[in-house]
C-alpha cells in the first residue's frame, strides 16, 4: 500500500515499524525536519544527549540491555566525529543500532557548506553497512534493509546518512515490510554427533563462554554442558555481560587479560570448548600466546569472523549457541557412559575448593581487613556494592582498576544484569546506564565509574534527571588515572606520573551533578557505605555517590 509522504515522515515510520520506540539524539538545523516530525508522533519518544558520544552510548545501552534494534541521530560531520568513540564501543559490542546523521542537500555539499563532510567514508570502518539516502523513493528500501543488517548475526551498528532534501522531499512511497532473520540456526545431526564425540574424547575439557550466550539466554544449556563433561566454566576475558550463573559450582571467573596466565589456566586442560564469543581477545602485547602450543580448540560461535582468526579451531561451527547446545546435550547424555559420568560429578565436586564462590568468600573475609581504611579500599567497597544491591539491580561498569575486583564479588543472577566496558574505550557507562534503564523499566540500574571516565560524559546526568530514571551513579573517586599510573610502575617501571592526577583544583562531582539536577552525596567514611547506597537505589530516581577510594600511590 503506497501513499504520498515526506522523507522525513516516512523515516519515522519505517523506523517505528521495526520497532523504535526512543531515537536518541542530539539536533542541529539538518536534523530540523525530523524534530518537526517527531513532534506528530506519540508512540516514540526523543531522548536528548548533550553530546553525540554520550547519544551513541545512550543506544548502545539500549541495545545491549534489550538486545534490540536501537536508533539514534547526530548531527552531520562534527557530529559523526564526537560519536566516533561510542561508536567503536557499539561495533565492538555488535550493538544492532541504526545510526543516521543529518546532511548538507544532495547538490549544496558539492559547494563545501559549513558541517559538510564525507559521512559515510567517515563511519564506514566502524559500521556493517553505511550508505546516503539520493532519492526520496530509497527511503523505504535503505531503511529496511539497515534494519536486517544491523539485526541479523553478528550483529552490529549501520550507519545512513539523510541529506536535508531527502527529509523535506516528497514521493508515493510504500514503505514495505520488516524482515529479521532468524538467528536459532543449529547445526545438521551428523555435526552435532562430531561434536558430541569430540567433546567425549577430551579427559579435561574447559569451557569458555561469551557474548552469544546471554545474548541468546543460553545460560541453562551451557551449564547442563558444564555439569555433562565435569568441566570448568570461564568467562571470556572481555567480561561485557553476564555470561554464566556465577553461583554454578562450574563458574571459575572471568579469565585474566594477561596472556602468561591464561595460558598457565588452560594449560591444565586437553580441549578448549569456546561457546559464543572470542574466547582469548587481549589488550596489551605480549610475546606470549594465551593459548599453550598445540591445545585443540573446538568452537561454535554465530560470529564467523572470530572462528578460527587467531588460533586454528580443530571442529568449528558457524552456529546459535542455545540452538546447537539444545540439539547437543541430548546426544551427549546417549553418548556419555556411566563411568564418564562419573568422572564429571567427581570433577565438578573438585572444583568447588577453588570456583568463583570459594574465592568469593575467602576475597570478603580478605577485604573486610580493610573495612575501616580512608580513603576507602576499592576492593573493600565494590564487596559492599555487590552485597547492598537489590537482587534485580542491573550494574553497568567502567570501574578500570575495580574492575576486577568488582567481578570477583558482583554475582551475575540473570542474563542481562552486568554490562561491562568491553572495547576500551572509555565514556560508555554515564551515557550506557541511561539506554539500560530505558530498554529495562523497573529495574535499578547502578553506573559504577571512575572518576577519570565519568568525565569523559559527564553531561549524560543532565539526561538521566531529565528523564527522571532510577539510576544510581557510584563514582569511584581516587582523583586519579590509577591503571596508568599503575601501567607506568608495571610496564615500564617508571614512576612518571604526569598528565594521570585529576587534582588542583579536585573535581567536584557532588557540585556537578547538583548543577544538572541529580541528587548527589559524598562518602569518605566506609561506615556509611551501606546506607548510602541502599538509600540512593531506593530512591527510585538519579542519584550519585561520589565514594572518595585509594589511588593507591599517595
Ligand atoms: C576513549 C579513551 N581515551 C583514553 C583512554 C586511556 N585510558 C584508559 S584508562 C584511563 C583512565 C581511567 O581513569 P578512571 O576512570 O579514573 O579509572 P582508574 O584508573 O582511576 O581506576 C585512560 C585515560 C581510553 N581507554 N579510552
Ligand atoms: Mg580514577
Amino acid at each position: 500500500m503506497s501513499a504520498r509522504l515526506t522523507g522525513r515522515d516516512a523515516f519515522l515510520a519505517l523506523l517505528a515499524d521495526e520497532g523504535i520506540e526512543h531515537l536518541f539524539g542530539n539536533p542541529g538545523t539538518t536534523e530540523l525536519a525530523i524534530m518537526e516530525a517527531l513532534g506528530k508522533r506519540a508512540d516514540m519518544r526523543f531522548v536528548l544527549g548533550l553530546q553525540e558520544s554520550i547519544v551513541v552510548a545512550m543506544a548502545d545501552g539500549y541495545a545491549r540491555a534489550s538486545g534490540r534494534l536501537a536508533a539514534c541521530n547526530v548531527h552531520v560531520a562534527p557530529g559523526l566525529g564526537n560519536a566516533m568513540g561510542s561508536l567503536y564501543n557499539a561495533k565492538f559490542c555488535g550493538s544492532p543500532i541504526i545510526l543516521t546523521a543529518g546532511q548538507q542537500e544532495l547538490g549544496h555539499g558539492l559547494m563545501e557548506p559549513m558541517l559538510y563532510g564525507p559521512l559515510v567514508e567517515m563511519a564506514r570502518p566502524l559500521v556493517k553497512w553505511a550508505v546516503e539516502v539520493t532519492r526520496v523513493q530509497d527511503l523505504p528500501r535503505i531503511l529496511r534493509r539497515a534494519a536486517k543488517i544491523a539485526t541479523t548475526p553478528p550483529t552490529g551498528p549501520v550507519f545512513i546518512s539523510l541529506p536535508g532534501d531527502i527529509l523535506d522531499g516528497e514521493a508515493e512511497l510504500d514503505l514495505g515490510r520488516s524482515t529479521r532473520v532468524e538467528p536459532a540456526v543449529r547445526p545438521a545431526d551428523e555435526i552435532v554427533d562430531r561434536l558430541a564425540r569430540r567433546l567425549l574424547a577430551a579427559s579435561k575439557p574447559v569451557i569458555v563462554v561469551g557474548g552469544e550466550v546471554s545474548r541468546h539466554e543460553a545460560w541453562p544449556e551451557c551449564a547442563a554442558l558444564a555439569e555433562l563433561l565435569g568441566a570448568p566454566v570461564y568467562q571470556q576475558t572481555i567480561a561485557d555481560a553476564a555470561h554464566f550463573p556465577s553461583a554454578h559450582r562450574a563458574f571459575m571467573g572471568t579469565l585474566p587479560r594477561q596472556q602468561p596466565k591464561v595460558r598457565e589456566i588452560l594449560a591444565a586442560h586437553d580441549l578448549m570448548v569456546s561457546i559464543g564469543g572470542d574466547s582469548l581477545r587481549m589488550s596489551v602485547y605480549n610475546p606470549l600466546d594465551a593459548l599453550p602450543p598445540g591445545l585443540p580448540i573446538v568452537q561454535v560461535s554465530e560470529a564467523d569472523w572470530d572462528i578460527g582468526k587467531n588460533f586454528p579451531a580443530e571442529l568449528a561451527l558457524n552456529a546459535n549457541v542455545k540452538a546447537t547446545l539444545e540439539a547437543l546435550l541430548p546426544r551427549l547424555r546417549a553418548l556419555a557412559d556411566p563411568a564418564r559420568a562419573t568422572a564429571a560429578r567427581q570433577n565438578l565436586d573438585h572444583l568447588q575448593k577453588d570456583n568463583w564462590s570459594a574465592r568469593r568468600e575467602r576475597i570478603y573475609a580478605e577485604a573486610g581487613r580493610a573495612s575501616g581504611a580512608q580513603p576507602i579500599d576499592p576492593r573493600y567497597l565494590m564487596g559492599r556494592i555487590a552485597a547492598a544491591l537489590p537482587e534485580n539491580a542491573v550494574v553497568v561498569e567502567e570501574a578500570l582498576t575495580a574492575t576486577g575486583a568488582l567481578l570477583e564479588v558482583l554475582p551475575y543472577r540473570d542474563p542481562h544484569a552486568f554490562i561491562g566496558l568491553a572495547s576500551g574505550g572509555i565514556g560508555f557507562a554515564m551515557g550506557g546506564a541511561i539506554g539500560a534503564s530505558l530498554a529495562l523499566p523497573g529495574r535499578p540500574v547502578v553506573a559504577v565509574v571512575g572518576d577519570g571516565s565519568a568525565m569523559y560524559s559527564i553531561q549524560a546526568l543532565w539526561t538521566a534527571a531529565h528523564s527522571n530514571l532510577p539510576i544510581t551513579y557510584v563514582i569511584l573517586n581516587n582523583s586519579s588515572y590509577r591503571i596508568l599510573k599503575e601501567r607506568m610502575v608495571s610496564f615500564r617501571g617508571a614512576r612518571s606520573f604526569g598528565g594521570m592526577d585529576l587534582r588542583e583544583p579536585a573535581i567536584d562531582f557532588t557540585s556537578m551533578a547538583a548543577a544538572m539536577g541529580v541528587n548527589a552525596r559524598s562518602v569518605r567514611d566506609p561506615a556509611e557505605i551501606d546506607t548510602a547506597l541502599k538509600t540512593a537505589v531506593a530512591s527510585g530516581g538519579p542519584q550519585l555517590l561520589e565514594f572518595v577510594v585509594a589511588d593507591g600511590f599517595r
